[in-house]
């Protein structure tokens, strides 16, 4: 319910708003991207006074620190007027320039700044914080470029800088919060004096709520240098060194790095996980001061919430500022800095574990290597310090109230596997809180026709209370139908799209397979286009055998050192050429890479969907949170029990979704059988088949031992369990295909999934969060 102080204006008023802009700001013109920017600044002019309506309602409320060195954004235009209810007039003015509205939004750049999961759920995080009065500051940094611009050449991924911020940025407002961050020289009797200063500039990016009713910050550090021109170096002749400082300052927060998990380590990402955490701590501490309020109530007015080890460093920072700075002993500066901190992991990957070597923590942050060595004498079994290395995992867990997990699944996980020492010694410390998505952006935004179809069969108020689809059953036809019209709209749409944009010609009749995510062994790429490949050739063999037509769609991003990623993504590019032009298979089959994925291509690709591939190892998806955006769009999904797939299946009904695969515990015990990928090839023809044509260069005649590399890693090491789990994941494709070739048995199940979805909104998992962690009710509307 919006806050009444605040208004909305009228469509007559909005439509003046934005042709005042348009002469004012643009001279009158009537370009898409000055269309797009008027637009955006009058959308700006109406969220700001809902910002500071709520900062204010929010005064002296307890609220959240949520610190994340991602926030995977996407774009906020089409989100913002929907929310303010602004979508029609917004569609109306353009109307009168000559232009869609879908074209205005389609030209804003999307915010890219994270690599997947992690950062698009603390973007979702946000929406649901600002949406459920849950007072809320999203700490970040304000990367100038975000992740790489993906291309395909010859198949192959390039990576080009992405420049968001090369036209401005209309939903950002510089503060009026700036600090002096600290890095490198020396520390006498616990004295540290920095040798450098980088100077942290706040951004605010303001979130307003579904329809107003509250309002959130995300607030974005920029590098800048505390003196940018150095006059005297210049007059001395040296023009280029006059900027230098100018230079480094600014390098610090130039680029994201772009892998999710696979490799880390470098001493410039150790910097801006520190300026990150310094700045954000600085921030939070001078609201605190500033109201005058004595630091050992910390823990009564702010939670601290760390998106996985990227920011644990703020643990010893809070320790440095409240022993150096504030006076405090240590005993009691860990007790609060426990009262406030909490850390989410994300990853069990060991690769993705980040630990920093001493020598390296000691150079850059002398004075934190002391503190984080006194934590480790003070909590001996908690294995902060191993073979040299500083393991921020350990260090988070020991310095946090909660830590949780982000499935049910991975919560057991984490307690048996890489914190089963420190569970032993504080049984309390992990909780559980599954992941969600907004429902705002991931079924209002990108799909308005199902969002009608439900409202029309049960009435408004479901987008902030999403268990209430719950009230779809039972299940009416007439909804039923009208939901697979939405469907196949979608698909007819997405189809021409396709068709416009990547020359693919695609019957909207046939099966949409989709699986769009980041390119990883563990996610299992590779297996999905190893039974495309066996299904093409079967198909091949008996084209009239009554085949489900199939359109497999693939999209993602290799992290750039990732050669084995970037060779699924080859592979997968010559077997769409190879296939797309196979007379014999024709639309039977279809397979397409989409370049460039993020979170705009996730919003036009999911509310097409029939097939959700969820199809990684067992034990390794932490959660995943695209399995949650697919059901709750109607998509059956085809997956492993895995992270949050397990709660997807149990909550949808089992005959509604399609599992295959074996599970986490069997996998352990699988690996451990010598030769086991080369049994399960012996035993399986189909596969041998397929693992061939990755051989005899079936998909590049004049390279035949291209792919080689896979086939090699599949019948070989296979340590992601591909050859073992294709047998029952080709069960499972033809058992899609058996459920498909029945379409009203098919709508059925797809309008369960959406029914049934409902308790993976992130409303619900950041009210767990609230309750079980952070100890904030929310502001009353
Ligand atoms: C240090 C490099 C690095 C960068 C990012 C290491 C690890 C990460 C992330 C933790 C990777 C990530 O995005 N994890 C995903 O988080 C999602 C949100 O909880 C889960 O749904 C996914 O299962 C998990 O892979």
């Amino acid at each position: 319910m919006r806050d009444e102080a605040v208004t909305v204006p009228s469509d007559a008023a909005f439509r003046a708003a934005v042709l005042e802009r348009l002469s004012s700001d643009h001279g009158g013109r009537r370009d898409l991207c000055s269309v797009r920017r008027a637009m955006a600044a009058v959308l700006r002019g109406v969220v700001v006074p809902i910002w500071q309506s709520a900062l204010e309602r929010g005064a002296g409320h307890k609220r959240v620190a949520y610190l994340s060195m991602e926030f995977l954004i996407g774009r906020l235009a089409g989100d913002t007027l929907l929310s303010l209810g602004l979508r029609d007039a917004a569609k109306a003015v353009c109307l009168e320039l000559g232009l869609t509205l879908d074209d205005v939004l389609e030209v804003e750049p999307d915010a890219a700044l994270g690599n997947g999961g992690l950062g698009r759920l603390a973007a979702c995080f946000l929406d649901s914080m600002a949406t459920v009065g849950c007072p809320a500051v999203g700490y970040g940094l304000r990367y100038e470029h975000g992740l790489f611009r993906q291309g395909i050449e010859d198949d192959k991924q390039t990576e080009t800088p992405e420049d968001w911020l090369s036209r401005g940025y209309p939903w950002e407002l510089r503060s009026a919060r700036s600090y002096g961050i600290g890095f490198f020289g020396t520390v006498t009797d616990g004295v540290w004096k920095p040798s450098e200063t980088i100077w942290a500039q706040g951004y605010d990016v303001p979130v307003p709520g579904w329809q107003g009713s509250f309002a959130g910050t995300l607030r974005l550090w920029a590098a800048e240098a505390v003196q940018s021109f150095d006059l005297g170096r210049f007059n001395g002749g040296d023009h280029v060194g006059a900027s230098e400082t100018e230079a480094s300052a600014r390098a610090l927060c130039r680029v994201l790095y772009p892998d999710d998990g696979t490799e880390a380590g470098q001493t410039l990402r150790l910097k801006q996980e520190y300026f990150l955490s310094a700045a954000s701590l600085a921030d939070l501490l001078a609201d605190h001061r500033a109201a005058g309020l004595p630091m050992e109530t910390l823990p009564d007015h702010v939670a601290i919430q760390l998106n996985d080890t990227h920011p644990a460093i703020a643990g010893p920072e809070l320790m440095r500022v409240l022993i150096d700075e504030e006076g405090l002993e240590f005993d009691a500066a860990l007790k609060l800095a426990r009262g406030v901190l909490n850390y989410t992991n994300h990853t069990l990957l060991p690769e993705a574990l980040e630990s920093w070597p001493e020598m390296l923590l000691g150079w850059l942050l002398p004075r934190h290597l002391e503190i984080i060595r006194m934590l480790a004498g003070a909590m001996p079994g908690a294995g902060i310090l191993g073979g040299s290395e500083v393991r921020m995992g350990n260090l988070a867990f020991a310095m946090a109230g909660r830590v949780n997990g982000v499935s049910a699944l991975h919560t057991e996980l984490m307690k048996e596997t890489v914190f089963a020492g420190l569970h032993r010694q504080h049984p309390e410390r992990i909780v559980n809180q599954t992941n969600g998505v907004t429902p705002r952006r991931w079924i209002a935004g990108c799909n308005p026709g199902l969002a009608g179809a439900v409202t029309a069969a049960i009435g408004e108020g479901w987008l902030t209370d999403l268990e209430r689809l719950g009230e779809l059953e039972p299940l009416q036809p007439g909804v039923v139908e009208a939901m697979a019209e939405v469907k196949r709209a979608n698909k007819v749409q997405l189809a021409a799209w396709l068709g416009a944009t990547q020359g693919v010609q695609v019957d909207p009749g046939a099966m949409f397979d989709v699986q769009i995510k980041r390119i990883h062994e563990y996610k299992r790429q590779h297996l999905n286009i190893l039974e495309t490949i066996a299904l093409w050739q079967e198909m091949r063999d008996a084209p009239q055998a009554g085949w489900v037509p199939r359109v497999k769609i693939f999209a993602g991003k290799a992290a750039p050192g990732y050669h084995f990623a970037k060779e699924i993504i080859h592979l997968i590019g010559k077997v769409a050429r190879m296939v797309n032009a196979d007379p014999v298979t024709g639309d039977l089959l279809k397979v397409v890479f989409l370049p460039n994925y993020n979170v705009s291509l996730a919003e036009r690709l999911i509310p097409a969907a029939d097939l959700s591939e969820q199809i990684s190892t067992a034990g390794k998806e932490a959660s995943g949170t695209g399995n949650m955006k697919f059901a709750m769009n109607g998509a059956l999904t085809i997956g492993t029990l895995d992270g949050a797939n397990v709660e997807i299946r149990e909550r949808v009904g089992a005959e509604n979704f399609l599992l295959f695969g074996m599970t986490a515990e069997e996998v352990s015990s699988r690996r451990a059988i010598p030769d086991h990928a080369a049994t399960a090839i012996e035993a399986e023809p189909r596969l041998a088949r397929a693992l061939e044509a990755l051989r005899d260069g079936t998909f590049i005649p004049d390279w035949p031992d291209l792919f080689a590399g896979i086939a090699d890693n599949v019948s070989g090491p296979d340590h992601f369990l591909v050859a073992s789990d294709f047998a029952d994941y080709w069960r499972a494709q033809r058992e899609a295909d058996r459920w498909f070739a029945d379409a009203d048995g098919w709508a059925e199940k797809a309008a369960l999934n959406v029914a049934r979805s409902g308790w993976f909104s992130s409303d619900r998992t950041i009210r767990g969060y609230m309750a079980d962690i952070w100890g904030i009710s929310p502001v009353s509307a």
